[in-house]
């Protein structure tokens, strides 16, 4: 079988994850990347492996070859790309945030499905084996009517005023910083997982390091440094580190969640709790397999990742027997088997509903993200303003 040739724009933190997730499938050929110059695209691309390397992605985008582009670049480039890669007619997976706007978004979900091609947003939480079974429980009704979701998405890679990236700066990273970076991640993960969307919302954020040191040279994603007086500039910071926002469901659950890019000790934990009519339950990412299951009248249980012991509609996402521990890697690798096979099943994103997300996802997340800015700045609640 001839594999699918891919292409993937921008290689510096996530792009490579998306590489390897891919390479992983066995169906899959990177055949190029793009980077933000040719110097660059060729050193990346010789380290990773991969035969061709532009310095301008649309020179990659004119290769008939290359069947699927994902954008792996910083999120104001989003827009622009993305809809390079539909006119281009080439399946797209676009890293989150879809867009800067909901109307930007609200286009590119426009544009993917009037030209046909397979759109997924990389909301990769969505793709654990116990994310999955406690969708299909609370689909089976085994823990009774969901009432409250609850949780929140911690990070302490800005936690220090010499912390820095992009990502504090609106015309990069976006209005929002840490509602768009990560609360995204968050309310995609649960909206998943119970079958309700975000209504409406009342969103309290602040900004808890209003000016930090920017250094002169580029510094990574997650990047660490020590900074020597005249290595860096002091900029005020308009982005916020912390929300916590209040929630409403459409099916009637209430909900909470907090995100942070200052907690201490916390470094990439998405973690929520649905308490339903008969039990609850509770996961965290930074021990995906592990999932509590909280009773009233009998023990609670910790049910383990295990083959085993999940239901059929999440076996698909667990590869090893219990105890050989699955992360990070292996949830995005379970995204992307989903979106090249939606491809290679030749399935249509018009009919057939993907087990990814898709723009529509994208589009969502980016309304919600709105609603929250706009709860913040009138400090009332917002409804979730989504027409499609
Ligand atoms: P990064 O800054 O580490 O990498 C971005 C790369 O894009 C850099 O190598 C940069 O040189 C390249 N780039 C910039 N302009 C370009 C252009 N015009 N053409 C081609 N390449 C260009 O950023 P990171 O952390 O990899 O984040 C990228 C995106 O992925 C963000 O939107 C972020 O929100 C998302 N992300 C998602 C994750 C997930 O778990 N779903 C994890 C990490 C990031
Ligand atoms: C940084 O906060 C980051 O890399 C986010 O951009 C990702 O989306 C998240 O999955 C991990 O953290």
């Amino acid at each position: 079988m001839q594999k699918i040739k891919v292409g993937v724009i921008g290689t510096g933190f996530v792009g490579p994850a998306h590489i390897e997730a891919v390479r992983r499938l066995g169906i899959v050929e990177v055949v190029a990347l793009a980077e933000a110059n040719q110097e660059l695209a060729e050193k990346k691309a010789a380290e990773l492996g991969i035969a061709k390397a532009y310095g301008d992605y649309r020179e990659m985008l004119a290769d008939p070859d290359i069947k699927v582009v994902h954008n792996c670049t910083p999120n104001h480039l989003h827009y622009k790309i993305n809809k390079d890669i539909i006119m281009a007619g080439k399946h797209v997976l676009s890293e989150k945030p879809l867009a800067m706007t909901s109307s930007e978004s609200a286009e590119l979900l426009q544009l993917a499905r009037e030209h046909k091609v397979v759109h997924g947003v990389n909301f990769n939480y969505r793709q654990y084996p116990l994310v999955q079974q406690l969708r299909a429980m609370i689909r089976e009704g085994t823990l009774g009517t969901v009432n409250l979701v609850h949780g929140s998405y911690l990070q302490d890679w800005l936690l220090y005023d010499t912390d820095y990236n992009w990502r504090l700066e609106p015309k990069v990273g976006g209005s929002s910083r840490a509602v768009a970076d990560i609360g995204s991640h968050w309310c995609d993960t649960v909206q998943h997982v119970i079958g309700q969307r975000i209504t409406e919302v009342f969103a309290d954020l602040a900004t808890v390091i209003p000016v930090r040191k920017r250094p002169k040279q580029r510094v990574a994603t997650f990047g660490v440094q020590e900074l020597q007086a005249g290595q860096y500039e002091e900029v005020p910071i308009k982005t916020e580190d912390y929300a916590t926002v209040l929630l409403r469901f459409s099916d009637g659950a209430r909900g909470v969640f907090t995100v942070s890019q200052v907690s201490a000790g916390r470094k990439n934990r998405l973690s929520f709790e649905i308490d339903c009519s008969k039990s609850s339950a509770f996961w965290n990412q930074e021990e995906p397999e592990h999932l509590w299951i909280g009773h009233r009248e009998r023990p609670n249980e910790i049910l383990m990742a295990d083959p085993a012991l999940l239901l059929p509609e999440a076996k698909n996402y667990i590869h090893h027997p219990g105890g050989h521990n699955e992360g990070w890697p292996d949830g995005l690798k379970n995204m992307m088997h989903n979106f090249y096979n939606f491809i290679l099943a030749a399935k249509d994103p018009l009919v057939d509903t993907p087990s990814f997300a898709t723009f529509a996802d994208g589009h969502a997340a980016m309304c919600i993200i709105e609603a929250i800015l706009e709860s913040n700045a009138t400090q009332r609640w917002v409804k979730v303003n989504n027409n499609f």
